[in-house]
This record gives structure tokens, sequence and C-alpha cells, in this order.
């Protein structure tokens, strides 16, 4: 600790707090920033309401008309503040090879001296004039086996209320760490030290910014940006970076993944989790309606986002949802496409990057077809349709984004908060591709399941900065928050499912969905949204071992007659736009999953190269 710079500076240590480490490293941080003062936060919701009106009070927030939304806020962001940035995210292990070819590595001891020890170290003095905010957050229902603590230290009361809603945070997690638990570390700063008598703006944050995980001594710095995943750490960074490489040491998996359940109206239980890039409609599919033709049928919500998933001792795998609530985009939710999740959103709310109406309330595109005549968009500019139509001018934000407790979800499964988990009947993996994808195929065995999950490929969104709408390989949905190596953790999964089988257990089925194939027109041909359990009950009526299919190259998908049409008028044309195979678009398709296993070459499955030329001389045969 340094004691000189500590003078003057009160910790404010509650009586409650009695984890001596913890607080000396409160200490240590708190002198390192410059801290001007430490606030400990006790997750109560009087304390998040005064953390609110002092972010209404400095710009920050705007109060919603209760009227409307009763207890919400809006927050804008600096503009070039609105997404992950990827490209300035780090694996920082000792051994280049250990971040493995997909991560940006930078040598720890290099790292540190960049943030930390330096002359110039960029934490050093960022929290001058700003409060230190010390948020300890479970992932996980509290004192639950499988839950991991953490604590963040932030400057920033944005991330204070977004953590309070987005995990089990506050005074209880402190209870349970006792005076020695164990706990991730998790320093953030905004990175915008105020000196004495400088006015504060609207959403500080640096135009340098540096995600930085290190994932040997289990911790996560974290500077310059405000933003969602960059800043409210116990998410991408704890539950996936760094949660990915506890699995890989302890025998279990940390997967970007929803998980639901679906119950039939004979009263059988399924539950499934899958994974979608960022921005693909992972939200929608976790509250799920079920359409016209499935009387009885109910989907409930585990998790939205991310799964923690371990193997039980009856063999199978069960899967808890780490997080509290939702960060989900708003843009393209609306009363048809989620009507659970415009339910979630009725109060109780922190929008992000949305539009303002005129009568206090908020708007995004896609919420109802045309917009109010007149509102203030996320940049605080004047938008009317007539603007937007000559200008382009998006009222919010591509990847603006709501905040929200998983309890205001009305189809929230009433097993959500169990400790133990839900058993996993199926994986699913789905990217967004305009073509080549069919919409649904099973793999027939855990190997060509890993396969098609490694193989992955979906189109940019708006999510991560850069470039929009191209094709990139994203294994497992994981390429922005692995851990280690991806060539392990395709060797883990390998070896989990080798484990288990040999353990005479058996392992959940796998499967490949592409719901945005696109038709001539350039228009998505297959209707997603609720439909979407046309294809999730095939997949079951599989796990059960009775739905009807084909085998091709790639695995086995059904024929128009297998799924249950009652409802929607949907022909056996445009079944066959959005599942044909066609050979040349696969022949391309697999030069890519060559470029991606040169990349990976290093510690690549042998595996997995087998199963590609069974696939290719599978397609040889076929065409
Ligand atoms: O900003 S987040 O990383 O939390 C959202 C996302 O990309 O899924
Ligand atoms: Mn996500």
């Amino acid at each position: 600790m340094n004691r000189p710079v500590m003078e003057g500076l009160r910790l404010n240590v509650p009586a409650y707090v009695k984890h001596q480490r913890l607080v000396a490293w409160v200490a240590e941080i708190a002198a390192l920033t410059e801290a001007r003062d430490v606030y400990w936060c006790d997750g109560s919701q009087d304390e998040y309401d005064r953390l609110c009106q002092q972010l209404v009070d400095a710009g920050t927030f705007r109060k919603l008309n209760p009227a409307k939304r009763p207890n919400s806020y809006l927050a804008w962001s600096d503009p070039t503040d609105v997404a992950r940035v990827e490209d300035r995210t780090f694996i920082c292990t000792p051994d280049k090879a250990d971040a493995g070819p997909t991560n940006n590595w930078m040598d720890p001891a290099e790292m540190r001296e960049l943030l930390q020890t330096g002359d110039k170290a960029l934490f050093k003095g960022s929290m001058r004039g700003r409060t230190l905010y010390v948020v300890p957050f479970s992932m996980g229902p509290i004192g639950s086996p499988i839950a991991h603590i953490g604590v963040e230290l932030s400057d920033s009361p944005y991330v204070a209320v977004n953590m309070r809603i987005m995990t089990r945070m506050g005074r209880a997690v402190l209870d349970v760490l006792g005076d020695d638990g164990e706990f991730v570390p998790c320093v953030h700063t905004v990175g915008a030290p105020l000196e004495a008598g400088q006015a504060d703006v609207s959403w500080p944050c640096n135009k340098i910014k540096y995600i930085v995980h290190y994932p040997q001594t289990r911790e996560i710095w974290s500077y310059g940006s405000g933003y969602g995943g960059n800043a409210l750490l116990g998410k991408k960074c704890f539950a996936l970076r760094i949660a990915s490489t506890m699995g890989r040491d302890q025998g279990w998996l940390a997967e970007h993944m929803l998980i639901l359940g679906v119950t039939s109206p004979e009263g059988k239980k399924h539950h499934v989790a899958a994974a979608f890039p960022s921005a693909c409609g992972k939200t929608n599919f976790a509250m799920l309606i079920p359409p016209q033709g499935f009387d009885g049928w109910k989907v409930t919500t585990i998790g939205d986002d991310i799964a923690w998933i371990k193997p039980a001792k009856d063999g199978r795998l069960y899967a808890i949802n780490p997080e509290a609530g939702y960060f989900g985009v708003a843009p393209g939710t609306n009363a048809q496409t989620n009507p659970n999740c415009m339910a979630s959103l009725n109060r109780d709310v922190i929008f992000t990057n949305v539009a303002l109406t005129d009568d206090g309330d908020v708007w995004w595109e896609g919420m109802t077809d045309t917009g109010p005549s007149h509102l203030i968009d996320w940049q605080g500019q004047d938008w009317t349709p007539e603007i937007a139509k000559s200008t382009g001018a998006k009222a919010a934000h591509p990847n603006a984004r709501f905040t929200v407790a998983a309890t205001n979800n009305p189809a929230l499964d009433a097993e959500w908060d169990n400790p133990a988990g839900v058993p996993i009947d199926a994986f699913i993996f789905g990217g967004r591709r305009s073509t080549t994808v069919p919409l649904v195929t099973e793999a027939r065995d855990w190997v060509e399941g890993v396969y098609m999950a490694a193989t992955m490929g979906s189109e940019t969104t708006a999510a991560a900065a850069g470039q929009q709408g191209v094709v990139r390989r994203d294994p497992f949905a994981m390429l922005p928050f692995m851990g280690y190596n991806m060539s392990d953790y395709f060797q883990h999964w390998l070896a989990l499912g080798a484990k288990l089988a040999e353990s005479g257990a058996s392992l959940p089925k796998i499967f490949c969905v592409n719901w945005f194939r696109k038709g001539a027109d350039g228009k998505f041909v297959w209707p997603g949204y609720g439909e979407n359990m046309r294809v999730l009950k095939w997949m079951l009526e599989r796990v059960e071992g009775q739905g009807q299919g084909v085998d091709h190259a790639f695995g086995t998908s059904p024929r128009y007659e297998d799924l249950n049409w009652q409802g929607l008028a949907f022909t056996p044309e445009q079944f066959h736009t959005v599942t044909h195979i066609s050979h040349e678009d696969w022949a391309a398709e697999l030069k890519l999953h060559d470029d991606l296993f040169s990349q990976l070459a290093h510690k690549l499955p042998a595996e997995l190269r087998d199963t590609k030329a069974k696939i290719e001389s599978r397609l040889a045969k076929a065409g």
C-alpha cells in the first residue's frame, strides 16, 4: 500500500466487511488510481435508487416518465463508446500459445507495466476526482457450489447500478466470502480523471481502451470504456473468458449459450442450451412463445446469454445461468418478435442508446412499424421519420441495449435460480448466414457436433465495433470470448464428451441451425422468432428417438413433411430455399474451414481433420 497517497483517503470499510485481503486490495487500487473516495455497494434497493438519482443529477441518466415506464432510466453513451472493442481485448498468459491464435496477446509483465507499474501506467491516477465503487458480485446463486464470486472496483456508478441488475450484487456476497474466500478481482476505470474544478461529462470514457485478462492469476483489468461487456466485468470478461479457463482446469464448460426449458402438452420437459454470436436473437429464442399449432407447449427461460455447464454424478450435464439479468439488444424487439421481452421492459429498466419520445418514454427501430413523428435520438438530436428517410439517421444505435432483471420476465423458468442447474438434452449452434447453411442439421455423433460448432461462421453485427455483415468463423460463438487456446478448447469439448460416454451416460444431441437464409430478393425466407418452435420440436423428437429425417454429407435434416406446419403458410419451395445444400457453396465453405484449421493448426485435434475428410468424401460421392 502506498501510504503517502492513502493519507486523507477514507476507505469507508463497512463494519460487516471481514475480508482483510479484500480491504488491502481495495486500498492498493484506490492508491494506484488516486480515487477521491471509496464506496462499498450493499446492493440494496435504497442504494440503487440513490445512485440512479445521482446519475440523473450528473446528466448520465434521464428518468423516464413514471406513468409510461415506472422506475426506468435512459443513458446515452459517448458516440465513440457503443460496443465491445474486440481489437482492444487481451489475454495475457506467460506463454503466447496458451492465448492461441484467435486472441490478442501480450506478455503479462509488459501489460502490467503499461497499466499498473510503468511511469506512465494508465491506471495511475485514472480515478482522480472520482469515487471508487466496490461492487461484490456472485455469478450464479449466492452460496451455490457452482457459483463464483468476483469483486469489481469501478469509478462508474453506471456500472454499479447495471451490475446490481445483471448479477447478485452486494453485502450478501461479502457474507459468503467471509474472511478469506476466493474472488476474482476486476478493476475498471473509464479513464477520465477529473482535475480540481473540472466539470464532468455525461459519459466519461477514454479513446484509449484496454480490456485485459490474466487467466493465470484470474484477474481482469478494463480501461477506457463504460459500455456493456467492456465495463460490466461479470459478463463476458469473467463468466466467459476467465470462467472458460477455470472450466478447462476443473472439467466444466463456460459457454456463450442461452438455456431454455420446453414443456410438452403431456407435461414432459426438456432443456436445451443454444449458442449464437452476439445480436443473433439469443434473447428472442430464450423467450420464445410457441406459435399457432402448438397448443399446450410452453417455453421458459433459464438464461439468455451465458451458461455454466457441469457434469453431475448421474453422468448428465447440468447448466446454470450465472447472470441475474438481461443486457439485450433493443432494436428489432417488439410485441410480435418478442412479447415476453416487451413485457419484461414495462418497468425497472435501464436503457442505453435508445431514443427518447416527447412524452418521456423510449423508442427504437423496429419497436413499431413507423416511429413517432418526433424523437430525440441517441445522440441528443431531433429525429423525425422524414429526417430518417433523407439522412438514414437511426433513432437508436443498432447496439442499443436494455438492462433488466430476469425476474421481470413473464416466461422465467421456475428452476432458473436452482443452484443445481437443469439437465441439458440438446446443444444448438447457430450463426447468421444468408446462404449455404441449412435451417437445421443434427450431428450424427458428439465429434461431428463439435466439428459443426468449431467451424461455425456468422455475419458480423453491431454488437462489436468494426465492419458489419462480413462472414467470419466464430467457433462455438466464442471467438470474442475465449480465454485460452481455441484448439485446446475444442479438445476440452471432445475429451468431456468421451469421458461422459465412457461413464455410460447418453450425451446431449448436437444441432446446427440457421434462421437467416435469404431468398433471391435478399429477404429472410424463414419467419424466425416464435416459428422457430417448429424446428425446436423436431429437435426434441430426435432427442426422444422419434423424429424422421434424411442423412446427408454433414448430418441429418428434416424433410418438409417432418415438421409441423399447422398455422403457418410455408411452402415446400420456401422450405427448399432454407434447407437445400448447394455443392458449390459447400465446396467454398469447406475451403473456409481449411483456412480456420490452418490458423488453429498448432494444436488442432486430429478428430476434427478426420471429420472434415469424411464430409468431403461424402460430398464427393453425393456430387
Ligand atoms: O456488450 S456485451 O458484450 O455485454 C453484449 C454482447 O456483445 O453480447
Ligand atoms: Mn452475448
